[in-house]
């Protein structure tokens, strides 16, 4: 029988993960990228080949399989092309997903998690609580490490974080549970509208035997059962007032205080529920779910305090890169100051309408400062909005304006690629700035 043909399209993080994965059994494979030096280049064997470059259909149409990375969309003309021509194509959660019904992994459990937002959250604060629980956990996915890196035959657990980009992909996972934890315009530039990007995020249930939804947010909603749910009202995974507080509760019996909470924002407390339901499920004690969620401090980058500077608090939260995201971080901690709330704004918006955003910008007594490719959109929310350059203008923008008791938030609405590497780079620039104002107070 002839060897099936194999080509990873994209290299990247996740593309080299499937190479390595086909590696290790022994299987050849041809890899496509259409940047001239993808990343992960130097870490492929010189025995790979690697074809860089615009994708060629006539070549793509010569393989048996294409495993597509999360970056390349699949309506690609020539990845397009191959499916029409009867190529199969899948991404590398599939395969993960494949591998997990052998024998070497079918003991562990699954959990599977995606939304618009909180996902990384979710997933590390859950990945956090079965550590606690000495359970031997692998997590990853969308989140950072490519789920076929995770694959081990001494683990009982995998959380995976799943973008819509990756479940498109996909159609084998068996989760135990899976959710999705809010639905809000992303991406909006990869998908032919909004309900295409619904739709693919709902694949997530399919591929999952119960599911945990939001009650507050219908686009998460589904027929499929056995569900649970997560929301701010007292059902299910809820909120109670009790002894003059507001706690998390499991059907009216409150859990833990969320003042208890070292993550800020009513948002996390959404997180802190759905992660504790996800985890019941699972049957991870209740003690060591509660006893993580007392220590969690939180990722980088998301609404992460830098430093007070005279009276300033100075939130980082650069991987706002969406506008519910940005709704969520401007809403949950104005609540939490007695002053103004300044925002920074702006980068790659992807194809989103800003109009969304006028609602969070209309409650802000602050300074709206924006900068990046798609600044004048979102300027045009608010009649009090100011174009800088850079970030370093608009650190310096509010510095010069900004009182005691005010908030200062890098929350961007929007990716960063447009002047940085990543979320990340944006990020750690903002620090260094923030850093130096404090050297000058
Ligand atoms: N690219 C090309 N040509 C190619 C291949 C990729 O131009 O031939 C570009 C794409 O436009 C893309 C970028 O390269 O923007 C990165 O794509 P990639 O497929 O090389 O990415 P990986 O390094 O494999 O990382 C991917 C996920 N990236 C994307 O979905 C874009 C990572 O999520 C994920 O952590 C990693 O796999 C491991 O699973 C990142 C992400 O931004 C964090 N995800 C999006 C999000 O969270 O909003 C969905
Ligand atoms: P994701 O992995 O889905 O991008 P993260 O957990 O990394 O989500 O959080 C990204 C940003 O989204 C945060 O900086 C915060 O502004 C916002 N956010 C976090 N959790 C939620 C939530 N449950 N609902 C709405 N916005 C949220």
């Amino acid at each position: 029988m002839k060897a099936q043909e194999i080509a990873i399209i994209g290299l990247g993080a996740s593309g080299l993960s499937c190479v390595n994965f086909y590696r290790n059994k022994n299987m050849a494979v041809t890899v496509f990228d259409t940047r001239l030096e993808p990343p992960g280049k130097e870490k492929l064997e010189p025995s790979t080949k690697l074809i860089c470059g615009p994708l060629n259909k006539e070549a793509l149409c010569q393989f048996d399989l294409l495993v597509v990375s999360p970056g390349i969309a699949i309506s690609t003309p020539a990845i397009d092309a191959a499916i029409q021509a009867g190529v199969e194509v899948v991404g590398d959660i599939e395969l993960f997903a494949r591998e997990l019904t052998t024998a070497k992994y079918r003991h562990a459990k699954l959990v599977t998690i995606t939304g618009s937002n909180g996902k990384s959250t979710v997933t590390s604060l859950l990945g956090e609580m079965a550590k606690c629980a000495a359970v031997k956990v692998g997590v990853g996915g969308n989140i950072g490490i490519p789920a076929l890196d995770l694959l081990n035959p001494d683990l009982e657990l995998y959380i995976l974080e799943l973008s819509s980009f990756q479940l498109e992909t996909s159609e084998s996972l068996n989760a135990d549970i899976s959710t999705i934890l809010n639905v809000s315009e992303d991406h909006l530039d990869r998908y032919v509208n909004y309900q295409a990007y619904t739709e693919a995020k709902h694949k997530i249930y399919a591929q999952s035997q119960s599911i945990l939804i939001n009650r507050d947010d219908s686009l998460t909603f589904s027929e499929k059962q056995p569900q649970t749910s997560f929301g701010f009202d007292s059902k299910d995974y809820g909120l109670v007032e009790h002894l003059g507080e507001t706690y998390l509760s499991y059907q009216q019996q409150p859990l833990l205080a969320c003042s208890a909470l070292k993550l800020s924002g009513k948002h996390n407390w959404m997180n802190a529920l759905a992660s504790i339901a996800l985890g019941s499920h699972i049957d991870l004690p209740m003690s060591a779910m509660l006893e993580t969620l007392q220590s969690y401090t939180g990722l980088r980058h998301r609404c992460e305090f830098v430093k007070s500077v005279n009276g300033v608090r100075w939130i980082n939260d650069s991987k706002a890169t969406n506008i519910g995201a940005t709704q969520a971080a401007l809403v949950g901690l104005s609540e939490t100051i007695s002053g103004n709330v300044h925002v920074i704004l702006g980068g790659d918006g992807k194809g989103a309408d800003f109009s969304e955003l006028k609602p969070a910008l209309a409650e802000i007594e602050g300074k709206i400062v924006c900068f990046g490719q798609d600044a004048k959109q979102i300027a045009l929310q608010h009649s009090q909005s100011v174009l800088v350059a850079d970030m370093g203008e608009a650190v310096n923008y509010i510095a010069s304006h900004a009182k005691e008791g005010d908030l200062a938030i890098l929350s961007p609405a929007c990716a960063s690629l447009d002047m940085y590497k990543n979320f990340m780079a944006r990020g750690d620039h903002f620090i260094e700035l923030v850093e130096t104002l404090s050297r000058d107070a």
